[in-house]
């Protein structure tokens, strides 16, 4: 069994609260919110990191920043961030790779 715990969020053995899920996208509130809106989107597939991902990947890919505008739309969320963290340096710290969709309040640039 998968020690991943966002494979664990997707088999539903740790709950959360998802907000979209379609055949191979999930996406749910994050525990440690930093914006008023903070939703985790992630591929059900397991795969680490940005950097570890494959050319089979550009479609599954493709579907979560999709997924990440239809939330938005879906929210009445005009104005949002998505971030990806690719590494423990980068703020990195769960292994399957998620987009980190930021709304509701105003963004600061550049990131820290
Ligand atoms: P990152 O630091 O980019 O790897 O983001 C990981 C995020 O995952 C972090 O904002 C907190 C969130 N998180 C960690 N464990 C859980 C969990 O069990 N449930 C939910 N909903 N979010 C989690």
């Amino acid at each position: 069994m998968s020690e991943c715990i966002f494979c664990k969020i997707v088999d539903k053995s740790i709950s959360s609260q998802i907000v979209y899920e379609s055949a191979d996208v999930l996406a749910f509130y994050d525990l440690n919110p930093q914006a008023p809106t903070h939703i985790l989107i992630i591929p059900k597939k397991h795969v680490p990191k940005l950097s570890s991902a494959s050319a089979e990947d550009v479609e599954l890919l493709g579907k979560v920043q999709i997924a990440a505008r239809d939330i938005a739309a879906k929210l009445k969320i005009d104005d949002f961030r998505l971030v990806l963290n690719n590494g423990r340096k980068a703020g990195q710290s769960v292994d399957h790779i998620h987009y980190h969709l930021l709304g509701g309040r105003r963004m600061n640039w550049p990131p820290g």
